[in-house]
């Protein structure tokens, strides 16, 4: 029998800290040895000129979510996991979502439905909180936290998910007491409420006034707003999504103040704009677009890239929330035609966020490749329970690996794609740096594209609790 099952030769490894010319020995699904030279393996992966990165961990995805009567998503586990390893990552984190007067446990059983054996690659599943009951923050919730469901997500907006202050703080103070992360979606309802209705009722309709309706001050207001709940149940937050300067500066401010917000960005915040919702002459195509908060300006990206270089954010992720374009469940269906607010809000992108982050970030000199490897794996695997099992290159790691191929330059296509959706967002997108092979638990599942993984060879991740979820220290209320 050999020593290992299987050496990656001859790459150079790239972690969050280091960058070295190693080989890597797996055995068991497990990295048992980082070393100058490995030998006697059953199979030996030459990586010559490759980088060897830690798997992809998207912490931000929506996959086979209900739809509340409208359009169903583009892509339930197959798909959406699929491309999600076609991208490079090897462990994602959806959200199970709780209907309003649901249990919340129920809607993680069948949840679970939706997910297990289908997935290509390991996953967690966050909790939405829709419904704050006291049966949900005293018994449900706790009793998730404790199953391995560590961190939820709730909404300052949407008329089926949106929570007042009041149960804000709540659910704040019940995270603090289960020692959960709280990820915020922080844009002003009845601002934007005002402002759709305003719009519509001057007939502007157009998906690009999905844009004009929550501007960046309505995502600042809401930041704050958070950051104030959380400062005063002394709770850590994240908050997601982040795509602009406005809504970063509270956060940095927060930061400066010593309370612990941590926040998140995604490629739409520093590859599209809002003149991307305007398609060809105000047209239904900027349909293709639209997504919470909105794409903004030039500007923004550049306000974006000053966090990230400065850490104000510490995950970029995907928010791939996946809708088909043409046809009756698609983005162009004939209500959505009828105004912005009933196109579907979501756009795919669990296959590409690597590939942007790598050009924008790496290639054009913004970030270091061991910053890279933090934002799109690292930091994931830390905040939200999963480290010391998956994030790195070290022996003891779950061998969940991308090889990298540095120089090669792609131009983002739908043809290439995995997903279930009928476009990308990002077409037409040159990049340098591409994933070539996909390695989970020491299986190689994805290599030059070709998907040789199964449904199924994902698993379920309990997770730990976050040590970023720990208070600062303020005596619980
Ligand atoms: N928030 C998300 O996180 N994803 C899609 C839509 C939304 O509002
Ligand atoms: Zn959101
Ligand atoms: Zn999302």
């Amino acid at each position: 029998m050999s020593e290992y099952d299987l050496v990656i030769r001859g790459g150079t490894v790239v972690t969050a800290s280091d960058t070295l010319r190693a080989d890597v020995g797996i055995r068991d699904g497990r990295i048992i040895a980082v070393a100058e030279k490995l030998d006697d393996a059953d199979r030996i992966i030459d990586a010559t000129g490759l980088l060897v990165m830690p798997g992809g961990i998207d912490s931000h995805v929506h996959l086979a979510q209900p739809a509340f009567g409208g359009p169903a998503m583009a892509d339930g586990f197959e798909s959406g996991t699929r491309s999600a390893i076609a991208g490079g990552n090897t462990t994602v984190i959806p959200f199970a979502l709780q209907p309003r007067g649901a249990s919340l446990r129920t809607s993680v059983v069948d949840y679970h439905k939706e997910a297990d054996g289908k997935s290509y690659c390991d996953y967690g599943f966050h909790l939405i909180i829709s419904d704050p009951s006291p049966s949900v923050l005293g018994q449900e919730l706790p009793a998730l936290v404790d199953d391995g469901y560590s961190s939820f997500k709730v909404f300052m907006t949407y008329d089926d998910l949106v929570l007042n202050d009041r149960q804000l703080l709540e659910v704040f103070d019940c995270a603090r007491g289960c020692g959960a992360l709280v990820m915020v979606h922080c844009e002003g309802y009845d601002a934007i409420r005002f402002m759709a209705e305003r719009l519509e009722a001057a007939g502007k309709t157009a998906p690009y006034y999905h844009a004009v309706s929550r501007p960046q001050s309505v995502e600042r207001e809401a930041t704050h707003r958070a950051i104030s709940h959380a400062e005063l149940t002394d709770v850590p937050i994240m908050v997601v999504h982040v795509s602009g300067r406005e809504p970063m500066e509270q956060i940095r401010w927060a930061q400066q103040k010593g309370l612990k917000i941590y926040a998140e960005t995604c490629p739409q915040y520093v590859a599209l704009t809002a003149d991307d919702l305007k398609g060809l002459n105000m047209d239904e195509s900027g349909g293709k677009y639209v997504c919470s908060p909105p794409p903004r300006d030039h500007a923004s990206w550049d306000a974006i890239w000053e966090g990230i270089r400065t850490g104000v954010f510490q995950t970029f992720s995907s928010d791939h929330c996946p809708f088909f374009y043409e046809g009756e469940m698609g983005k162009l269906n004939p209500k959505a035609r009828t105004s912005f607010r009933w196109v579907p809000n979501g756009i795919p992108g669990v296959e590409t966020r690597l590939q942007i982050l790598y050009q924008k970030g790496v290639v054009e000199g913004r970030i270091t490749v061991n910053e890279f490897v933090a934002l799109t794996s690292t930091n994931h695997a830390k905040i939200y329970g999963l480290y010391p099992k998956k994030g790195s290159i070290a022996p003891g790691f779950d061998a969940d690996i991308v090889l990298w191929d540095p120089n090669r330059k792609e131009t983002i296509r739908q043809e290439l794609m995995h997903h279930g959706a009928d476009y990308t967002p990002y077409e037409g997108l040159e990049v340098t740096g591409w994933p070539v092979m996909t390695v989970l638990r020491g299986k190689v599942v994805m290599q030059d594209g070709e998907i040789l993984g199964e449904p199924g060879d994902g698993g379920f991740l309990k997770r730990s609790l976050s040590p970023y979820a720990v208070p600062n220290g303020a005596p619980a209320l």
